[in-house]
C-alpha cells in the first residue's frame, strides 16, 4: 500500500541552480540515461517559470511525440466506448492534437475562451494546498515530461498525457471546472491537515478516478482512468461502490496500480448535488464529526 494523493520523484537543486530527479530503482526509466537526463532537464525549465507568465516551451523529442502519438491514437475509440458525455463534449471543443505533445502555453490559450482555466508547470510534487489552492484560481499545476517509452498504457506517475489528455479534456468543460474550482475553494476553506487530506481523497475517487452511470452503461470521467490506455479497458471490473462522501474521504488506497475500488454516481447530476455540495460547504468541523464515526476503510 503506497498512498500518497499521486506518485512523484524527489527533486533535488545543484549548486548551479539545474534540478535533478531522482528516479527509484523500480521505474521504468532508472537505467536510461537519456531518459533521466530529459527528467532533469524538463524539471529545469518548469523551475524557471515564475507566476504571470505562460508556461515555458519543452522542446519535445521524436521519441517523446511518438509516445504522445501512440496512447492519444489508443484512447481515440477507448474514449469513444468509455468517457462520459460531458468528457467527450470537452474533448471536442478543445481539439487536442494526436500527433504531437502540444506546449502546456498552448492548450492554455485553448482552454482561455472555454473555462478560462490555465496551466502552471510543476517541477516535481507540489504540495497539497498549493496544487488544491490554485484551482480556485482556475490554474493547474501540470507536469511537463512523458512516461517512458516502455510504458505507454499505464504508469503511477502523472505526466503530460496525464495531465492534458485527462484533465485537460475535462478543464474544457464548464460543468466540469465548476466542481475544480468548488474543490479549490474547500482547500482553501479547511485549515486542518486532516481536513484537507479528507478533501483530496475526495477529489482522488471523483474527479482522478470517478465513474458514473449513462443510459445504463458504467462511463468513466476520472482524469487518472482516462489517460491510462491499460486502466480504462480495467475499470468496470472493479469494485464499484456508490457515492459516499465519507467512504471515499476515508478510504485507503494504492497509487501505484489500477485502482480497485470505485465510486460511481448515477449520473453527472448526482456528482454535482453530492460531491460539488460537499466541496462547497464543508469545514473542518463537518469533516471532523465524519471522521469521527468513520473508521479507516482498507
Ligand atoms: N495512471 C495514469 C496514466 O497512466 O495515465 C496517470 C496517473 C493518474 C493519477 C495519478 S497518476
Ligand atoms: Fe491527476
Amino acid at each position: 500500500m503506497f498512498e500518497e494523493g499521486q506518485y512523484f520523484a524527489p527533486v533535488t537543486a545543484d549548486e548551479d541552480g539545474s534540478l535533478k530527479v531522482h528516479l527509484g530503482a523500480d521505474h521504468p526509466g532508472f537505467a536510461d540515461p537519456a531518459y533521466r537526463a530529459r527528467r532533469d532537464a524538463l524539471a529545469t525549465l518548469a523551475s524557471s517559470w515564475r507566476p504571470g507568465e505562460p508556461c515555458p516551451t519543452a522542446d519535445y523529442t521524436a521519441e517523446e511525440h511518438e509516445v504522445w502519438r501512440v496512447v492519444s491514437e489508443a484512447l481515440v475509440t477507448k474514449h469513444r466506448a468509455y468517457a462520459c458525455r460531458e468528457f467527450l463534449d470537452g474533448k471536442e471543443s478543445l481539439g487536442l492534437p494526436i500527433d504531437r505533445i502540444p506546449q502546456l502555453a498552448e492548450v492554455s490559450e485553448w482552454l482561455a475562451p472555454l473555462t478560462g482555466f490555465s496551466y502552471r508547470p510543476a517541477a516535481g510534487l507540489v504540495p497539497l494546498r498549493e496544487f488544491y489552492g490554485a484551482l480556485a484560481d482556475k490554474a493547474f499545476w501540470s507536469t511537463q515530461y512523458v512516461r517512458h517509452h516502455s510504458v505507454p498504457l499505464y504508469t503511477p506517475e502523472p505526466d503530460v498525457l496525464h495531465e492534458v489528455v485527462g484533465h485537460g479534456n475535462t478543464l474544457a468543460n464548464p460543468r466540469f471546472t465548476a466542481l475544480y474550482e468548488l474543490a479549490g475553494q474547500a482547500s482553501r476553506r479547511v485549515v486542518s491537515t486532516e481536513a484537507l487530506e479528507f478533501v483530496s481523497k475526495v477529489f482522488w475517487f471523483t474527479l482522478e478516478f470517478g465513474v458514473l452511470w449513462e443510459a445504463g452503461e458504467l462511463k468513466a470521467y476520472g482524469a487518472g482512468i482516462l489517460s491510462s490506455p491499460g486502466e480504462i479497458e480495467a475499470f468496470r471490473g472493479m469494485n464499484i461502490r456508490p457515492l459516499d462522501i465519507a467512504a471515499m474521504g476515508t478510504q485507503l488506497y494504492d497509487i501505484t496500480d489500477y485502482q480497485d475500488v470505485l465510486y460511481v454516481a448515477e449520473s453527472f447530476t448526482q456528482l454535482e448535488d453530492v460531491v460539488g455540495t460537499f466541496w462547497a460547504e464543508c469545514t473542518d468541523d463537518s469533516i471532523a464529526r465524519v471522521l469521527a464515526r468513520t473508521p479507516a476503510h482498507a
